[in-house]
């Protein structure tokens, strides 16, 4: 039976704080900062389940090789001049599985297969080299052909980041639905990362129908604001779209076209008179998991930073005191991950599909999470401190480490 599977991203033994992102506040914030891997790792595990506690369907994607030494001969980096070089080539940032890749479900594709294009993610440059690992990595996972495409990422001349910039609304994930593709237009502070015609193409190469089809502007502000993925403002599931009055340039076009487009799309608008902006971005309250859990009960996945912030809960107890389609709110930790700018949602890959036609090694029970716990406890650095960043022992544990869980995994081809 088709469901929603979300695929994680298993943090990274390398995670650490380089400040990359340029237009991620959150990152640049916390640059040069000591982390945490095994903590960071072990809020990924804990989140994750916590929602099959909630009966959801539940994968993982691996952290890619690092340090990625091809990367680094590449650009040449100089170890003690280009320290971006190399924090880039250290980067776990493919623990945000948001960013892998966009994934259009088997009702919304003309050939009746789940089509899913690796996200070239060119405008950063630490994470540019993340799409052949993940390529490689989702060919296996998906690699029934009968029910799967797996492409390669759009020409690197379009910057494309995957699922945070698309979304989709259906009357159930089993139903042919309408996909949302979010686009940004360059000139504001910081980059726009998603192009027009990146989305364009992933759309028909998908084979989509155009009349479920809908391409709309980030609103230049919300870049501005450090929104520099749409899934920091808005978030779809199932009919409902969840979004801040400013996540869109054309807030009521869009939901004029939504409504055309998918009748019985209910959209949950946050006011900025509520939530500013800046509120919205720094606790990621849209950078949710919109779950349907089997009870039917619509639930909002927040990160803790939610509860914190008082305009944020006000709201959302407002929210669950009201009638509207989202019952419940549930608060996560993941502030390992929060601080380099990646929520609950950036976190998972979205893919409907029949679990039983994903490679099972990607697939999540209990019994493998213990496992998983177990082996990151003992073998993940505990704190990487940003001169740490470079060093060859350091290097060798993340490698040992990585090794360590593809072994446990049965996944010793992504070595
Ligand atoms: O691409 N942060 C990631 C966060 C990605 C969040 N994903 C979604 N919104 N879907 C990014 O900006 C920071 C790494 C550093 O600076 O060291 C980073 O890459």
């Amino acid at each position: 039976m088709l469901q929603e599977i979300n695929f994680d991203g298993i943090v990274g033994p390398s995670h650490n704080y380089a400040g990359l992102s340029l237009g991620n506040l959150a990152a640049t914030k916390n640059a040069g900062g000591t982390s945490y891997p095994r903590a960071a790792a072990l809020q990924g595990l804990a989140k994750m389940r916590g929602n099959m506690t909630l009966g959801l369907a539940q994968g993982y994607l691996l952290p890619l090789p690092r340090p990625n030494a091809g990367w680094l001969d590449e650009v040449a980096a100089d170890a003690t001049t280009d320290r971006a070089l190399v924090a880039g080539a250290w980067s776990a940032s493919s623990m945000w599985t948001a960013n892998a890749a966009t994934v259009s479900p088997a009702p919304d594709t003309q050939d009746g297969r789940c089509h899913l294009t690796v996200a070239n993610l060119v405008t950063m440059p630490h994470r540019s080299h993340e799409w052949p690992d993940t390529h490689r990595q989702l060919r296996l996972a998906f690699a029934d052909s009968r029910h799967f495409g797996v492409h390669h990422p759009v020409p690197m001349c379009f910057g494309d980041e995957g699922a945070a910039n698309h979304m989709r609304l259906a009357p159930s994930h089993g139903q042919p639905g309408l996909e949302v593709f979010v686009y940004g237009r360059s000139g504001g502070p910081f980059p726009a990362r998603q192009h027009e015609q990146a989305s364009r193409i992933v759309a028909r190469r998908h084979g989509l129908d155009p009349a479920r089809m809908l391409f709309v502007e980030q609103a230049p502000e919300a870049i501005a604001a450090g929104a520099f993925h749409n899934d920091v403002v808005a978030v779809a599931n199932e009919h409902v779209l969840f979004t801040h009055e400013c996540a869109f340039a054309d807030p009521a076009g869009t939901y004029a076209a939504i409504a055309a487009k998918c009748p019985g799309a209910q959209v949950v608008e946050v006011p900025a008179s509520a939530v500013s902006l800046n509120e919205a971005v720094r606790s990621y309250l849209f950078n949710a998991q919109l779950v349907t859990p089997p009870s039917g009960e619509m639930t909002l996945v927040v990160p803790g930073e939610c509860k914190e912030s008082a305009p944020v809960w006000t709201w959302l107890q407002a929210m669950l005191a009201g009638n509207g389609p989202i019952r419940q709110v549930k608060v996560v930790d993941v502030r390992q991950s929060m601080a380099n700018g990646g929520g609950p949602a950036c976190l998972r890959l979205r893919v409907v599909a029949d679990p039983t036609t994903v490679d099972p090694r990607f697939l999540l029970d209990e019994a493998r999470a213990d496992a998983m716990e177990a082996l990151i406890a003992q073998m993940w650095p505990e704190q990487i401190d940003p001169a740490d960043v470079g060093s060859a022992s350091l290097a060798a544990s993340i490698h040992s480490a990585r090794t360590a869980l593809l072994d446990l995994l049965g996944l010793g081809e992504l070595a």
